[in-house]
């Protein structure tokens, strides 16, 4: 049998371009050992009982929850940090207002200067990984050299990564170099880089998942975003879902939804009783990659192959298919434990807290027992419902897009678009409260276009441009739509009940797509009537009803102020075609009453 130091040695001469780049950051980091992951499970096992030992990983209670583990990270450091990733481009405007930026050299000068001798003492893992599926024509690969065995094991479960990931490397001309050490996890010593223009990505002083598990948000959609737009070709923020109706037909739809707004719970929905005979497939929960395909349709793939999903809320009545999903083999951040040692979370529905995010007894005056952004990190075959298209290498053809936030007010249950470019407009306005999912304040309204405010790699104006050239590619484009599960009444309850529940509005979309239910035409864009929507069996009032289709023409036209000022900040690179989209809107709903 090879020796460990044999396997190393056939990995590394797999790719000259890699090891001459391991080589490289090896003698500038100055780590005490290297790995080359494989993927094995055999490796998995080793690190996972490593992180045990440290004391990093707590093992949670056998019997309830096998396989499953606990990782605290550090209590600074608990979500993505927008202010300090940067995007940047040799040209500032090409980054956009969206981004915040810097110069290339003084980025790479600042980042080296952070990174020299920093993994002394530590090992350096060398992460080969590859999004979307291993033969697909539209996978992208990457290598992430990091200093945390705790990302080598999210990244072995977000990501296919190891041996077959290094074998494309070999045989593809490009891929994506992510270079991430925890540091010291100094808040003050943390930057997120990106350099689109050279593949390349650099991140330091973050453990936590979108600013350290780099094949996330900075390859999948900040450098994927960039590649897409010279190639003709979509990265988006997006849950991919295949709807099966009681006919057997299924129709695949993608959704952009901000941070923690409900994309992986509409990805593994269950049908309320009223829909039975309906099924829902996962494809994603977090992630597309559009491509137009030669039938005039677009298709969708999953560059991811797990979910780090928000366990807050995750329980039997919301989420059944995620809470039994994670009740095995899976990775638990910053949740609470209970004194037999299983997890514990706000909205778990049972047990209580002894311990909280932090390891400290629980006590309420401390906030939450779960911290608001607790996540889990699971392989996505776990789900029982990951649909046998997910690892389809041209991918799912979509029905619908929809875009949908997160608003206490003004934007209806759903309203569906007039064509693609009135659709583009509805996504480029969209406006989201802030979440837990990024450091700072959460609750206040912000423009989050096609929810990829945070992640977006180049300018929105070139981007809105793009979507435009994409759609008229295509002959038969998706259906666009704008949901809104969040709408609350003046004592702050929610006026629709979410969740399953939702499929009733997706089965008018589809039933809309195939001209089959009715709408009225607003100002705005088509609405269901009350009687559209099949509401048998579903609690709520006349009166909620019609607040969440209700069109206030005056508080439209506020609203479309408002988003006319925000496309000022993006002149002169805001497509002429969308202004013209805004423009008309504006004059449809000044010309109603
Ligand atoms: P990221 O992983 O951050 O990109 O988030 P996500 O969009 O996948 O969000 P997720 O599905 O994890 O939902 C986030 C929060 O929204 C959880 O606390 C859910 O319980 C809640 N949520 C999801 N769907 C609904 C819904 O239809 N109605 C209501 N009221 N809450 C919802
Ligand atoms: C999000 O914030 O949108 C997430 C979690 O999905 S993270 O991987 O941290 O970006
Ligand atoms: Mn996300």
């Amino acid at each position: 049998m090879a020796t460990a130091q044999e396997r190393v040695a056939a990995l590394a001469s797999l790719e000259p371009r890699v090891a001459a780049w391991v080589q490289d950051v090896a003698a500038h980091t100055r780590p005490a050992r290297i790995h080359w992951c494989d993927g094995s499970d055999a490796e998995y096992e080793t690190l996972r009982q490593g992180l045990v030992h440290d004391g990093s990983l707590l093992p949670l209670e056998p019997g309830r929850f096998p396989g499953c583990y606990l990782y605290r990270s550090d209590p600074a450091d608990v979500a993505r940090v927008e202010h300090l990733t940067y995007v940047c481009t040799r040209a500032r405007e090409d980054a956009g207002p969206n981004n915040y930026w810097m110069e290339p050299r003084e980025a790479h000068a600042r980042m080296d200067a952070l990174f020299a001798g920093c993994m002394r003492g530590r090992t350096l893992y060398v992460v080969p990984y590859c999004m979307g599926p291993i033969d697909s024509p539209y996978a992208r690969c990457g290598v992430e050299i990091t200093d945390s065995a705790y990302v080598v094991l999210n990244m072995r479960l977000m990501t296919r990564m190891g041996r077959d990931a290094l074998g494309r490397i070999a045989r593809e001309d490009t891929f994506v170099k992510g270079l991430h050490s925890t540091g010291e996890l100094d808040p003050e010593r943390r930057f997120i880089m990106h350099f689109p223009e050279e593949l390349t990505i650099k991140s330091f002083g973050s453990g936590y998942g979108g600013n350290a598990l780099l094949g996330k948000k900075c390859h999948a959609l900040r450098i994927a975003s960039w590649q897409a737009r010279s190639e003709g070709w979509l990265a988006e923020h997006m849950l991919v879902v295949g709807i099966e109706n009681p006919r057997g037909e299924t129709h695949y739809v993608a959704c952009a939804f901000p941070s923690a707004c409900g994309k992986t719970n509409l990805a593994m929905l269950i049908p309320p009783a009223r829909f039975a005979g309906w099924r829902i497939w996962t494809v994603g929960d977090d992630i597309a990659w559009l491509h137009p395909g030669s039938d005039g349709r677009l298709y969708a793939i999953n560059p991811e192959a797990g979910y780090f999903g928000v366990v807050p809320g995750t329980n039997a009545s919301t989420n059944r298919v995620a809470f039994e999903t994670i009740h095995r083999d899976t990775i638990f951040t910053n949740v609470a434990l209970t004194a037999d040692g299983q997890p514990w979370w706000e909205g778990r529905g049972e047990g209580t807290p002894v311990l909280d995010w932090r390891g400290r007894p629980y006590d309420p005056a401390n906030g939450p027992a779960a911290h608001p952004n607790a996540r889990f990190t699971v392989d996505a075959r776990r789900n029982p419902n990951y649909s046998p298209m997910a690892d389809a290498p041209a991918g799912v053809p979509l029905s619908a897009i929809v875009f949908g936030g997160r608003r206490r007010s003004l934007a209806p249950l759903v309203v569906q678009a007039r064509d693609w470019a009135h659709g583009v407009l509805l996504g480029a306005a969209v406006a989201s409260e802030t979440t837990a999912a990024a450091a700072g304040a959460v609750g206040v309204v912000r423009r989050d276009p096609m929810a990829m405010k945070p992640f977006a790699g180049y300018h929105f104006g070139d981007y809105w441009s793009h979507w435009l050239d994409v759609g008229a590619r295509l002959t038969r484009p998706p259906a666009i739509f704008h949901v809104n599960w969040f709408r609350q009444d003046a004592g702050g309850r929610y006026l629709w009940p979410g969740f399953g529940e939702n499929l009733r509005v997706l089965a008018w979309m589809l039933a809309r797509c195939g001209g089959a239910s009715g709408a009225r035409e607003t100002p705005i864009g088509w609405l269901p009537r009350p009687q559209d929507l099949d509401l048998q069996g579903v609690a709520v009032a006349p009166d909620a009803l019609d607040e969440l289709l209700a069109v206030d023409l005056t508080a439209w036209r506020e609203e479309l102020a408002a988003i006319e000022s925000y496309f000022g900040e993006f002149a002169p690179r805001v497509p002429a075609a969308l202004l013209a989209e805004l423009a008309a809107a504006r004059a449809r709903v000044a010309a109603a009453r």
